[in-house]
């Protein structure tokens, strides 16, 4: 029962194979969003519709799983309904895909085992909502994401809206900063914060355009700075974000609740979100794909504009 491994590994998709064979752009979409942070059945159609969102601007979708201990770049439609409708899917960060793959599992990745699978492929830009990061409760917890150390090591742009509010934002920023990943705000001067316009947070450095995004890019890879990532945080519109006031009770409440019912590790993400869209009547879902719309549109034009100044 080990055939599956003598595949290549990561198995491509035709459509990514031939886009990147021919240095045409390609954008990298995870699928824990997918299978573990959205309330079904808004988690189907938008796996459907962001893939969409990457044709339509000009580039090839490459949803990330492995099914059946298979890694994938690139799923097909009967793929992308397994994410969104099957239970007891894992969750996989990049510690989980050799024993996902050698015991023939199947699951969603995170964005450490996207980002991870999707640079080994070729693939150089991956759209996604909030990245991972350190959590609040951190000194008694020791709970950060594996989202961050792998950023650091792996070369490729995230497009992303800041890091899930859920988190500690100070801190997660600060051990980007020591692991010497590249930060940059789209078109502004301040962190996004997810379900937020803004964290309140400032960063160092700003891109106007998908194609200062790209010529930082091309810098990192001259400068051989290319070992690590380019994170690039992509604010969601103003009219479109949550209510500040209303984001800052119901996530009191929230982490009071996974305290209390002593959720832990893998589990605290995907709790903290869906109590957070439970408690707001659906306002966060509303920013949170706002939020993943806007990313996934943004990372199509980045990679547009890198793979035409690279061709
Ligand atoms: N952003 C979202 N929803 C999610 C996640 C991010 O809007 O569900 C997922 C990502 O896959 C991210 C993961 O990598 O949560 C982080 O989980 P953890 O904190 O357990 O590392
Ligand atoms: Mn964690």
């Amino acid at each position: 029962m080990i055939t599956h491994m003598s595949n290549t590994v990561p198995q491509l998709s035709v459509p990514v194979r031939e886009a990147l064979a021919q240095g045409r752009p390609v954008v990298a979409l995870e699928s824990t969003i997918i299978s573990h942070g959205l309330p079904r059945p808004d988690n189907l159609r938008l796996a459907f519709e962001l893939e969409e969102i990457v044709r339509d601007g000009g580039a090839v979708p490459a949803t990330v799983a492995v099914l059946d201990g298979v890694a994938r770049v690139g799923l097909g439609k009967e793929e992308l309904e397994r994410l969104g409708m099957e239970d007891g899917l894992r969750k996989l960060g990049v510690r989980d895909l050799a024993p996902a793959v050698a015991l023939g599992a199947s699951g969603a990745t995170t964005v450490s085992a996207t980002a991870h699978l999707a640079a080994r492929a070729g693939v150089r830009v991956f759209a996604t909502g909030g990245l991972g990061g350190v959590h609040r409760d951190w000194v008694s917890e020791q709970d950060e994401s594996a989202d961050l150390g792998l950023l650091a090591r792996t070369r490729i742009t995230v497009v992303c809206a800041g890091v899930k509010s859920i988190l500690d934002v100070p801190a997660t920023l600060q051990r980007l900063e020591t692991l010497s990943v590249t930060v940059a705000g789209y078109r502004t001067g301040s962190f996004p914060g997810f379900y937020l316009t803004s964290s309140g947070l400032p960063v160092d450095w700003t891109v106007q355009s998908p194609d200062e995004a790209a010529a930082l890019m091309r810098a990192q890879d001259v400068l051989g700075t290319d070992h690590s990532a380019l994170i690039v945080g992509n604010p969601v519109p103003p009219e479109q974000q949550l209510d500040p006031a209303l984001h800052d009770r119901v996530l009191a409440d929230a982490l009071a609740a996974a305290r209390r019912e002593g959720v832990t590790g893998q589990a605290v993400t995907p709790f903290l979100l869906a109590h957070l869209v439970e408690h707001t009547d659906g306002a966060s879902l509303r920013a949170n794909l706002a939020a993943v719309r806007g990313n996934v549109a943004l990372a199509a034009r980045i990679a547009s504009a890198y793979a035409a100044g690279t061709s």
